[in-house]
């Protein structure tokens, strides 16, 4: 974890210091990818010794897309399983479930009306999304606003997520910025993106100029946490690189984007930085730049699988951790939606 920036606390009155709330989430939409570790799962472990650390599985945004009912809760479980094999301790963090906690939907409808139409449709995850897509509902459409509550009712200081959330989290600061100033208060935290050095975009390995995402219909496209040894050696074998001759290892995102991925994924689980890789990749061959990858790649994911398939069978275990996160976030998210419900005038 050496890219990331830490802030680790705040000064309040008499020089009392108190830990930054942190809030992240990942779809249980399918087994996360290395994109989604890279993102950001794989720097929570490190967050939650500092901060109040909060960790979710967000299932309401995943119905954004058709979900086999039968297999969303047996994904979810798959990805809280995720969460506790990369070291997401349950007694020091909160983890929790968004459908068990009824205050993000209810906030969520409250902040849509202080959200504008025009901000919305300028999202670019939105236009991605609904590309080729003929199921194009208002969920999809206002998945801004939930991710916005998802932040805002935790009084979260710091999100670790990856670039392709920049934008929505943008419109968090927005939306809080708003609402306190609108009611003349500091209801909200406005809170603030924390990504990696390099960027942490990782890109689909057969066609790096669109993003990896674990519901990729090509399945080449990703490496799944889960994947066996063979498929992720296959995988990266066949990522598209470029026919320069000689072959040149150099980041430009634009003329060499395959090259640049890789570069990328190497930077980021090994911590050395993209200018150190290419000098010890200058005169050497595609295929030796691939094969550093496949022995990265898998020396992390092993160590991920080796603890998923022990945890993942201890399925009263994962439920218990699922409740006792949803009574740790109903303080305070029912804290905040007091406060909300209250500036707004509404009165139970
Ligand atoms: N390719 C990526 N590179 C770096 N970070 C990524 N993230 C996602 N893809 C990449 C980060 O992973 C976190 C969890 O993402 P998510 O599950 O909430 O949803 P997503 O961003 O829509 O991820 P996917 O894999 O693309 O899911 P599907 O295919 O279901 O839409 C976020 O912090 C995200 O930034």
């Amino acid at each position: 974890m050496p890219n990331l920036i830490f802030y680790q606390k705040i000064k309040i009155n008499k020089g009392e210091y108190v830990k930054l709330n942190i809030f992240s989430a990942a779809q249980p939409s399918g087994i996360p990818t290395l994109g989604n570790y890279i993102g950001t799962i794989r720097s929570w472990n490190a967050f939650q010794k500092n901060y109040n650390s909060i960790y979710c599985i967000a299932d309401l945004h995943a119905i954004t897309k058709r979900q086999n009912p039968k297999l969303l809760l047996k994904n979810s479980l798959d990805l809280l399983s995720i969460y506790l094999s990369c070291d997401i301790d349950p007694k020091i963090s909160t983890i929790f479930m968004q459908s068990h906690r009824p205050e993000h939907t209810q906030l969520s409808w409250m902040l849509s009306c202080y959200t504008y139409f025009g901000e919305l449709k300028r999202m670019v995850q939105f236009k991605e999304k609904s590309k080729n897509n003929k199921n194009i509902n208002i969920g999809l459409f206002s998945y801004p606003i939930l991710m916005a509550s998802d932040i805002l009712l935790y009084q979260t200081h710091k999100v670790p997520a990856g670039l392709d959330q920049a934008q929505h989290i943008e419109l968090s600061k927005l939306i809080a910025k708003r609402f306190n100033k609108i009611y003349n208060s500091n209801i909200f935290n406005v809170p603030e993106l924390i990504i990696t050095q390099s960027g942490s975009r990782i890109m689909a390995l057969s066609n790096p100029k669109k993003k990896m995402s674990k519901s990729d219909k090509n399945k080449n496209n990703f490496i799944s946490l889960l994947d066996s040894e063979e498929s992720i050696i296959r995988k990266i074998k066949n990522a598209q690189t470029d026919s320069d001759q000689p072959p040149v290892i150099k980041y430009d995102v634009i003329k060499k984007p395959g090259i640049s991925n890789l570069l990328c994924i190497l930077s980021e689980l090994t911590g050395k930085n993209i200018i150190e890789l290419e000098t010890y990749f200058s005169n050497k061959l595609y295929r030796d730049l691939k094969l550093e990858v496949i022995h990265t790649v898998l020396e992390h994911i092993k160590k991920i699988q080796k603890k998923y398939f022990s945890i993942r069978s201890k399925e009263k275990y994962l439920i218990e951790i699922l409740q006792s996160g949803s009574e740790k976030a109903k303080k305070i998210a029912n804290n905040t939606l007091s406060k909300v419900k209250n500036a707004i005038g509404l009165h139970s």
